[in-house]
């Protein structure tokens, strides 16, 4: 390491601890979290599928050159990323994303149409986590796919949601890695609907037969994630969160909660403490709401270390699943992955750095200014000096130097596409 680096990581060092925070056990800690990056920045949620426009009340705005346009670029994008991120991670792909000779329907996906996935991770010691893709397809054209009035309908969607739940287990099987199987549907209205109730108890039949069938919990689990509204489903979506909530706690599957799913004063962070009490695991899609979209790349600002905060102080680095949500189609992709990724592992850090066992005794004991004030003193602590160091030790380059990766390779590669 370079000798100014190491006085200012050493300095950093001195001023955690005292304050009794041990900055090498939490860098070994952070080293252990393995996030999952959603393959859907790299081409705008387009898929291998050639399936023509994104539906389901999501969207992905922007023209930014250089979009990977099939697998292999895909591949070499996905790669691009994870050279400048430090750590070992996952990768979250869609159903839409399998690779086919010829044209394979959601209902008749099988593990073999992800074996080209499998084996990336496996070359490069990933996880895979899935999901069944409920939108963009002619059967999901009118916004309504388990909680279709039409039972021919509803059926497809269920093969396909059984169909996903075996795809994932494989890839727990053959990678040795729990993979999460998440499941979400676009299905609402846009305007006030006339009955709440009947597509809603659809949606509950339909879920119970996809999740009938035992699979693996070595290998794999469920996860259900809710959602607010979306666009061109304003007044309505099937399911709620309360709807989830209910449903998840009942049948051995997870809740995922997308921090961009919620009222915008809405605090994700307070829900993870919740829902730890009464369930082994909860899965996350971070991502950052701004107005009414829900999908802009995560930031490094306060919700960000307010969902780390919370993770860490319950102990629950292992039972959170961490996975990210974004898609911007406005900047180069790879950046915005890039930013993603590194700013969930500093919020994890600057919450791995905070004396949780002092600032709680406090809170025991009402000694509310003097927590006030160690809190507020704590956020201009040298958290940088620890992440340069984190990300040297990672044979990455520090934040201000990988965006000139990024431009040699839009450069070389992307300009070209
Ligand atoms: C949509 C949900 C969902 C999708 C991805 C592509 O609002 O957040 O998770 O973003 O599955
Ligand atoms: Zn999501």
């Amino acid at each position: 390491m370079a000798k100014t680096m190491m006085t200012r990581f050493d300095g950093a060092k001195e001023m955690y601890a005292r304050q009794g925070v041990d900055v090498d056990a939490a860098l070994d800690d952070l080293n252990k979290v393995r996030i999952s990056m959603h393959c859907w920045q790299g081409d705008d949620v387009s898929g291998f599928e050639n399936a023509g426009e994104l539906s389901g009340g999501i969207a992905a705005t922007g023209n930014y050159p250089g979009k990977a346009r099939n697998r292999r670029e895909l591949f070499a994008d996905i790669d691009k990323a994870f050279s400048l991120i430090p750590g070992k991670h996952k990768l979250n792909i869609h159903a839409c994303y399998a690779v086919t000779e010829q044209k394979v329907d959601r209902n008749e996906l099988e593990p073999k149409h992800f074996d080209a996935w499998v084996q990336f991770a496996r070359e490069r010691g990933l996880g895979l986590d899935f999901n069944p893709t409920f939108f963009s397809h002619p059967k999901a054209a009118d916004g309504l796919t388990l909680s279709h009035p039409d039972k021919n309908i509803r059926q497809f969607w269920i093969e396909h949601g059984k169909a996903s739940r075996r795809i994932a287990e494989s890839f727990g099987k053959e990678l040795g890695m729990l993979s999460l199987n998440n499941l979400w549907i676009p299905d609402g209205y846009k305007d006030v609907p006339a009955d709440r109730y009947t597509p809603r108890a659809r949606l509950k039949e339909s879920l119970h037969e996809i999740y009938a069938e035992k699979r693996d919990r070595n290998c794999m689990v469920d996860s259900v994630e809710s959602k607010f509204f979306g666009i061109g489903l304003e007044s309505y979506t099937v399911g709620s969160h309360e709807f989830y909530l209910d449903f998840a706690a009942r049948n051995d599957v997870l809740c995922l909660l997308d921090s961009g799913h919620y009222h915008p004063t809405e605090s994700i962070a307070d829900k993870i403490p919740s829902l730890l009490l009464f369930s082994q695991r909860l899965a996350l899609h971070v991502t950052r709401a701004v107005r009414w979209d829900s999908d802009h790349v995560v930031l490094y600002e306060n919700e960000l270390q307010e969902i780390a905060t919370e993770i860490v102080r319950c102990k629950a680095l292992d039972r959170v699943l961490i996975g990210l949500d974004f898609f911007d189609a406005s900047i180069n992709r790879i950046a915005a992955w890039v930013v993603g990724m590194r700013n969930m592992q500093k919020a994890l850090l600057y919450a791995l750095l905070l004396p949780h066992e002092k600032l709680a005794a406090m809170q025991d004991a009402g000694r509310f200014s003097e927590m006030m004030v160690t809190r507020e003193a704590l956020k201009l602590f040298p958290l940088g000096d620890v992440w340069d160091c984190f990300c040297e030790v990672n044979d990455v380059p520090v934040d201000a130097d990988w965006f000139r990766d990024v431009q040699e390779y839009e450069r070389d590669v992307l300009a070209k596409r």
